[in-house]
Order: structure tokens, then sequence, then C-alpha cells
């Protein structure tokens, strides 16, 4: 494949921008990771295709949407299959990861009155999460999703369970989800994805 230059523009901060960082990074593609101050954000704002971050630029034109990005760098890091049933089972898992993410920003970050919060976690934890996983724990076909081989579903996954879901909740365990538990495990134990985290 052709070496395209390529700039990953985000916060300093993991959020949104983290998964195309660790699909990098497993891929071995080399990027330039531009982290942007909060107070630097204003100025960069109107030049930005939606107003918002991450974006990423590839020979010189910007792309937006987190999705977007993730799965381009899953394409370039060989963790996007080439199989289309595959990329269908694939694509399912991670559509199914994202849309707890809502819901997610919405108590973690938004809800400021904590009785609220604290219901709206126990209602989070107690129901949404493990409708979700609990679909999603049937799907697993192995060492990772699709059976021995990593795909970026697994990466958001680990992404999603340790650097987001954890973060905001800790009180949110796995343990009734082996089988997700166990991926988050080996994503975390890939030599590639290790060896980065080590940096980190
Ligand atoms: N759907 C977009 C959402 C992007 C988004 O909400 N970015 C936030 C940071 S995580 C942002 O740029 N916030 C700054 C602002 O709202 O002005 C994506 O997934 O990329």
């Amino acid at each position: 494949m052709t070496q395209h230059s390529i700039k990953l523009t985000y916060f300093d901060e993991k959020g949104r921008g983290e998964l195309s960082r660790l699909l990098f990074a497993y891929g071995g593609v080399p990027f330039v990771d531009e982290r942007v101050s909060h107070a630097d954000f204003p100025a960069l704002k109107p030049k930005l295709p939606f107003g918002l971050l991450p974006v990423l630029e590839v020979d010189g034109t910007v792309y937006a949407q987190s999705m977007a990005i993730a799965r381009y760098a899953a394409k370039i890091a060989g963790l996007y299959p080439s199989d289309p049933v595959e990329a269908l089972k694939a694509n399912m898992f991670s559509c199914t990861l994202a849309e707890l993410e809502g819901p997610f920003v919405e108590i973690v970050f938004r809800t400021k009155d904590e009785t609220e919060k604290a219901e709206k976690i126990k209602t989070f934890v107690d129901e949404t999460v493990p409708k979700s996983f609990g679909a999603l724990e049937k799907l697993v076909q192995g060492k990772f999703i699709l059976g021995d081989k990593p795909s970026f579903a697994d990466l958001q996954l680990f992404d999603l369970v340790e650097n987001n879901l954890k973060m905001g909740i800790p009180t949110l365990s796995l343990e009734a989800f082996p089988k997700l538990a166990a991926v988050v495990i080996n994503v975390e134990a890939e030599p590639k994805i290790a060896a980065y985290l080590a940096k980190q």
C-alpha cells in the first residue's frame, strides 16, 4: 500500500482519538500525533469540517468523524476484515459499542447533579450495559471477536472498556461477560499494543 502522509489531531487526552492511535500503533503506521490544548482549540475550531476533533489529515486533506477515521486507520493497519461478511460482523459489534458512548458521555460528563448522576449510573450499569454486552458476549468466536485474529472491533472494545467505561464508572465490572473480558486482556497483550501502552 502507498505510504500516505498522515496527521491525527485531537486533544491531549484519550477520548475519541485514542482508538485511532491504538490502531496506528498496532499496524506500525507512522503518523503525526498532534495534540491540541483546550486553550488553542477556539482558534482551530472554525477551520475544522464540523468544528470538532478528532480530524485526520491525509496527504494534505482534512477528514472528520472519529469512527470514519478509525475505520480508515483499521484498513491501513490490517485490522479491517477483507471478507465482507467478516467486516459486517466486526461493524455490527462496533456499532453496538458506539451506541453505549452517547449515554455514557451524557451521564459522566453532562449530568452535574450527583443524585441524578448516581441514579443514571445505576441504570447504565444494571440495564444498559448488560443488554448490549450480553448480546455481544454471544458473538465472540474465540480469542478475539472474529476468532483467532484481531480486528478493529476488538481494539474498540478495549478502548471503550479501559479508557472510557472503567475511567468514568470505576464500579463497572466485566465479570458477567468472560468472553468480552478475555478479548480486552488479549488486546492488551498484543505485542504492538503492549509496547504502545508501556510508553503512555
Ligand atoms: N461525532 C463526532 C463527535 C466529535 C466530538 O464531539 N468532539 C469533541 C471532543 S470528543 C469536540 O471536538 N468538542 C469540542 C466542541 O464541542 O467545541 C466524532 O465522533 O468525531
